[in-house]
């Protein structure tokens, strides 16, 4: 379609995903989890092959930070690959057969949309905040240690976690359709940038989850197999052993709270931010190799995961 390989605004995103479903509706079906703030639909796809018994289902989740435009663009690259290749190629078709797989590619619609009408570099959600402030960091609005560590409780700031968790109706969405499959949800993945990283829970603390090993294991052959595709590197580890702890965020309560045994957030491209520009700004020609290279990872996650 389209707007495969651009940047597209969020109407475009919803009505090229009701697009997808009326052309492929052997394999994908769309429906909303809610609304946000502004009132935007948040729909989400589900793809899979059709089968007489409940499939395990892997949730991506792209665009919860606004000016993180690669994500989106990367998760409607991955969906068109997808829905295109079914039959034709066989990752794809073992995917789709083993598999239910959901996306939510605009997770953020009203601060994605505000990045192309105000401040390209809007993070947060647009709800009305203190002191003449709006939004709140949606990757800190869950209740994973609500309020504690890589949190400011300036409501003006770009890591305000809100008053309290899920004050956001868009975080609140993202929950409650989580909850709905946990019983089946054996992965889950947030797209977010830059850095290269694949991030391992937990997100909050310096102590690792009891399967730490297992979860390393998929982490290490995913981003190998990634690595392989473009020569691109990306770090895996936790975010307070590679990053900075942050508290509060999706993947973390998809792992403790929905009992999620495989989450991981990417830090997709760039590795680092050109001296003349932020990191988050990049090229549209970044689109396609990003989403071929996430690919392989996505791949290599769906053959290796424990079910
Ligand atoms: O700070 C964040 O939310 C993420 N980095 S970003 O530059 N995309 O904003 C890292 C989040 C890691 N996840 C958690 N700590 N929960
Ligand atoms: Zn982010």
């Amino acid at each position: 379609g389209e707007i495969v390989g651009r940047f597209s605004r969020h109407s475009e995103i919803d009505s090229w995903l009701t697009a997808i479903e009326s052309e492929f509706g052997e394999l994908a079906t769309v429906e909303s989890i809610g609304q946000s703030y502004e009132g935007r639909d948040m729909k989400i796809i589900k793809i899979g092959k059709a089968s007489p018994n409940p499939k395990p289902v892997i949730w991506v989740e792209a665009g919860i930070h606004a000016r993180e435009w690669i994500s989106p663009a990367v998760a409607v690259w991955t969906i068109d690959k997808f829905i295109r290749n079914y039959g034709l190629d066989d990752d794809v078709t073992y995917m789709l057969d083993t598999f239910d797989w959901f996306f939510l590619p605009s997770a953020n619609p009203d601060g994605y949309e505000y990045t192309f009408t105000n401040d390209r570099l809007w993070r947060k959600t647009r709800s009305p905040q203190r002191r003449g402030c709006y939004g709140v960091d949606p990757n800190r609005n869950f209740d994973v240690d609500f309020g504690g560590a890589g949190t400011s409780r300036d409501p003006c700031a770009d890591t305000y976690p809100g008053t309290q968790a899920f004050s956001e109706p868009e975080t609140d969405n993202i929950r409650k359709s989580i909850w709905s499959v946990r019983d089946r949800a054996v992965v889950f993945l947030s797209f977010h940038a830059y850095s290269q990283l694949m991030l391992t829970p937990y997100g909050y603390t310096s102590s690792k989850p009891s399967d730490y090993p297992e979860m390393l294991r998929i982490a290490d052959a995913s981003m190998s197999a990634l690595r392989e595709v473009h020569g691109n590197t990306f770090r895996v580890g936790t975010p307070p052993d590679i990053l900075y702890a942050a508290s509060g965020g999706t993947y973390d309560w998809a792992k403790l709270k929905a009992g999620v045994k495989y989450s991981y957030t990417y830090e997709l491209r760039p590795a680092e931010a050109a001296w003349n520009q932020s990191g988050f700004i990049v090229g549209e020609d970044q689109i396609v190799p990003s989403g071929e290279e996430v690919w392989a990872s996505l791949v290599t996650i769906a053959k290796e995961v424990q079910l």
